[in-house]
């Protein structure tokens, strides 16, 4: 990632020691990202409605990496939002969310003990839960990425949060989890292909979605069948899921980023990884010129391939391996 422009340090409890963009106010400062459009990032202070306080702090020094610093939730989510402004603009040169120059905010602390984290395009802003126990908050990098995802397809492609265009929608989100993830790839967070790795949300250190075998949580699907469309969105996500992790690093046993994954086929077949950052402006140029609302499996496997065809050619290497990807959980051959 590129060299961050500054004037806070922040311990957060998942990203570790990280640099804040904040802005100076009165005799203190205040989590107002200065270099991503102002930014800002709120304490909702357990509340479920309203924008609670902006985070302040008087010496520009925030958080300690524990839950009970009101101030550590803010510092993750503070960077989550940075990360994946950073991770559009470097990536794909998209100015925001909307790509529009304009800044989201972010709400930390939302009501009691609630295990969960959510975009909405009404307010164009995302809210984060404190988890069970108020202790696990829905804070990590992926999470944060994830949700804001969500507004970058609202914004595209409208995927429909329902039948296999939910699936779709929802793995998009998963997708740019694990390639934010991966681009800022940070110590105290490394990118890898699951998804909320770091809440514990299960309680057993086990993540919430898997990418290189969906079905390792139990209940996602691997891949296509004519019955995807009736299973939830965040389970018919695997089979897309499991599409990008195959074309990103190919199928069978391999370590990424000292994570061990076995990925397999629905037909057996081998396929070549072309690498996650091939892979993601494939699903980018996707999402954002080829998909419409009510694009299925099928239809999303053609806008890969027009998206593949354009960035690498037809009948590329890259082309082929899309193809193969796709053949790999069962769509087309
Ligand atoms: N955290 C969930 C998600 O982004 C919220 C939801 O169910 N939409 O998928
Ligand atoms: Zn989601």
């Amino acid at each position: 990632a590129a060299e961050k422009v500054h004037t806070g340090t922040g311990t957060g409890q998942f990203v570790g020691e990280v640099p804040l963009g904040t802005t100076p106010s009165g005799s203190g400062y205040q989590l107002t990202d200065p270099d991503r459009a102002g930014h800002k990032t709120y304490d909702l202070n357990q509340r479920t409605s309203g924008t609670g306080t902006l985070f302040t702090d008087d010496n520009d020094v925030w958080g300690d990496g524990t839950p009970s610093d009101r101030q550590t939730a803010g510092v993750d989510v503070a960077y989550g939002a940075a990360a994946t402004w950073d991770f559009y603009k470097e990536v794909f040169d998209r100015n925001g969310i909307r790509n529009d120059g304009v800044a989201a905010y972010s709400r930390a602390h939302y009501g009691n003990n609630y295990v969960n984290a959510f975009w909405q395009d009404s307010c164009f802003c995302m809210t984060y839960g404190d988890g069970e126990g108020d202790n696990h908050p829905l804070t990590a990098l992926d999470v944060a990425a994830h949700e804001m995802s969500h507004g970058v397809t609202a914004s595209t492609a409208g995927l429909i949060y329902s039948g296999e265009s939910g699936g779709l929608n929802e793995a998009t989100s998963d997708i740019f989890a694990a390639a934010v993830e991966f681009h800022e790839n940070l110590p105290a967070d490394p990118g890898d292909y699951f998804v909320g790795e770091k809440i514990d949300i299960n309680g057993d250190g086990t993540p919430l979605r898997y990418m290189d075998k969906p079905s390792r949580d139990g209940a996602s699907r691997d891949y296509w069948s004519s019955t995807l469309g009736n299973v939830d969105v965040h389970y018919s996500s695997g089979p897309a899921n499991h599409f990008f992790y195959l074309l990103s690093e190919g199928s069978g046993a391999r370590t990424v980023n000292g994570v061990d994954y076995d990925s397999p086929t629905s037909d057996g077949l081998p396929v070549t990884g072309v690498g996650i950052e091939n892979a993601q402006a494939i699903w980018y140029r996707a999402l954002t010129t080829y998909m419409t609302s009510t694009t299925d499996y099928a239809g999303a496997r053609t806008a890969t391939l027009s998206a593949a065809a354009d960035l690498f050619g037809a009948y590329s290497p890259t082309y082929l391996a899309v193809t193969d990807a796709w053949a790999g959980i069962n769509v087309g051959d």
